[in-house]
């Protein structure tokens, strides 16, 4: 399949407030430092500029849900708002930040679709996030993104502009650590859930190719959400919440190659790296090159 030219829009969400600690907030600027538009534009990529949200940190401890909630939704307000503003032709690069950014990252992508409606959406994550306000057991705003973007939840954040998700077309992929309740909840709304053990079983091309198929579905437009812990945390140890048994990297490269052909691919979400985990970069160097897999043209 001959790789689509993509012109990218960078969006750096510079957050932490949805994170139980301080970290993710220095990711993008991280990236960003280690060459990420270099190497995307040496992959054959144009550059469209860098939009870079002001950083937020993480709630002092002790700081109520309710406060935590709609600091993340103000913050996912105007990452939603700058998306939505971005030329239709541009693919989205947005980098976070905790993965709380991504109730914001894909309503903006489908206003910005316009009658096109909410795009599908691929979740790559060890987790589910898929709590709501009265299922957390940790009270962790980045364990609720996905919910809310499904519309369920606290109003602060599920009351965005913009559409909710499609459950068809929504699917997560990697999953090894999940609490009941969140479960329950996707099972109910009928998203399809691929286990780290269904990739080990099938191999990880087969089950990307079947979860992009749901996520495409008839056309329209798609995204991908990337928490980088959903890679095996031997491999990618930068994270904030790292969950044993993951993903291969090199595997997980291969897979996003197949992005390459993808003219509807709308936008490509990469959250949770921690630098200060990362002292000699390698995992920087890793996430460039998962970047570059995804949207380049040429290897390099
Ligand atoms: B991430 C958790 F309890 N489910 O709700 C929670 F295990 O964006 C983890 O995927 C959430 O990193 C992880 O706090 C959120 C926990
Ligand atoms: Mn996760
Ligand atoms: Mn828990
Ligand atoms: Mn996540």
């Amino acid at each position: 399949v001959a790789s689509v030219s993509r012109t990218l829009a960078v969006v750096a969400a510079a957050s932490a407030a949805g994170a139980p600690r301080r970290g993710p907030e220095q990711g993008p600027g991280a990236l960003l430092g280690a060459g990420l538009t270099q190497a995307l534009q040496d992959a054959g990529c144009a550059m469209a500029g860098t939009t870079l949200l002001e950083a937020q940190d993480a709630p002092a401890c002790g700081t109520p849900m309710h406060q935590r909630l709609q600091a993340c939704a103000d913050y996912a307000r105007r990452l939603a708002e700058r998306i939505a503003t971005l030329p239709a032709a541009h693919t989205a690069l947005v980098i976070g930040g905790d993965h709380a950014v991504a109730a914001g990252s894909w309503r903006g992508v489908g206003v910005r679709q316009g009658d096109g409606g909410a795009p599908g959406l691929l979740w790559i994550d060890a987790h589910l996030d898929s709590h709501t306000d009265a299922t957390t057991h940790s009270g962790n705003i980045h364990g609720m993104p996905l919910a809310a973007l499904l519309g369920e939840g606290a109003a602060a954040l599920t009351g965005l502009r913009g559409p909710a998700l499609d459950p068809a077309r929504t699917c997560v992929l990697g999953a090894r650590a999940w609490e009941g309740e969140e479960r329950a909840l996707l099972q109910r709304l009928g998203v399809r859930i691929f286990e780290m053990a269904e990739i080990r079983r099938r191999g990880l091309d087969a089950v990307f190719a079947e979860a992009l198929r749901i996520a495409r579905g008839k056309g329209g437009g798609f995204g991908v959400s990337l928490d980088l812990d959903a890679i095996d945390p031997q491999q990618m140890p930068a994270v904030l919440c790292p969950e044993a048994g993951g993903i291969d990297a090199g595997e997980l490269a291969t897979a996003l190659r197949t992005l390459r052909g993808c003219a509807d691919l709308r936008a490509l979400e990469i959250t949770e790296y921690v630098p200060a985990l990362d002292p000699d970069g390698g995992c920087a160097r890793l996430v460039i090159d998962l970047a570059c897999a995804a949207l380049g043209r040429r290897s390099g």
